[in-house]
Formats: structure tokens, C-alpha cells, sequence
């Protein structure tokens, strides 16, 4: 599965609150148990990668239903206790991203 979604980074791996905190978008490819980040397809084409990746590898991927400022968002929580919300365009499109990286 690949295509744009805002990430918002919630904790650090300390499991601190991370420092930077805004909305970001991202052309996001689910690749194996990675989940890379490129800044459009062209890079993703390219491999100019935008940032670093996240090991989805047992990670807990679930809708955010305590997450109520945006629609269809979901969290990510990884083992090494870092957490992110990502922002999709539709439900659907947010329940195959869940999906995908829940049964990878
Ligand atoms: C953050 C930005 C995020 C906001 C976050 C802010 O500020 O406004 O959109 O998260 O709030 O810290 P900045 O752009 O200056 O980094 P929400 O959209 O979820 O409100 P937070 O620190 O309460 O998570």
C-alpha cells in the first residue's frame, strides 16, 4: 500500500513527548515491515527517501478514536515505544492502511 498521508510524531522512543509535533504529508509506502517516507512519488520512484523509516515489525496499529480534532486518523505504536498518528483521506482508505500494516 503506498500513497500521501499527514504524520503527526507523538512520542519519542524515550516514550517522551516528541519536540516537534506539527502535521506533515507524506508519500508513505508500506514496504515489508517498513513504513517509508517520501515527499511525492517522483522520490519514491527515485528512492530520495524524506525522512527516516519506521519498523512496523509488532507495532500496535489502531484507529484513534480518542484522536477527535481530525477525522480518520490512526496511531501507530511501535515496539521501541515511539507513537505517531497518521491522517488519511477517507475512512476506507484509513482502514487499509490499518489493516495492511496490522496483517503485513
Ligand atoms: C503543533 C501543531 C500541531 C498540534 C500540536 C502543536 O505546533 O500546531 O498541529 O497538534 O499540538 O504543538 P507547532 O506547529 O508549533 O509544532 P494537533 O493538530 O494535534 O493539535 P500538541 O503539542 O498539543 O500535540
Amino acid at each position: 500500500i503506498q500513497g500521501f498521508l499527514d504524520r503527526k510524531h507523538e512520542l519519542q522512543s524515550t516514550g517522551k513527548k516528541a519536540a516537534v509535533r506539527s502535521w506533515k504529508t507524506f508519500y508513505t509506502v508500506l514496504c515489508g515491515q517498513l513504513l517509508c517516507f517520501f515527499k511525492d512519488q517522483e522520490d519514491f520512484v527515485s528512492s530520495k527517501a524524506a525522512t527516516s523509516p519506521i519498523i512496523v515489525f509488532k507495532a500496535k496499529c489502531e484507529k484513534a478514536f480518542d484522536y477527535t480534532k481530525r477525522k480518520h486518523v490512526f496511531r501507530l505504536c511501535c515496539t521501541d515505544g515511539s507513537e505517531f498518528l497518521f491522517l488519511a483521506d477517507t475512512s476506507k482508505e484509513m482502514e487499509e492502511w490499518v489493516n495492511k500494516i496490522t496483517f503485513h
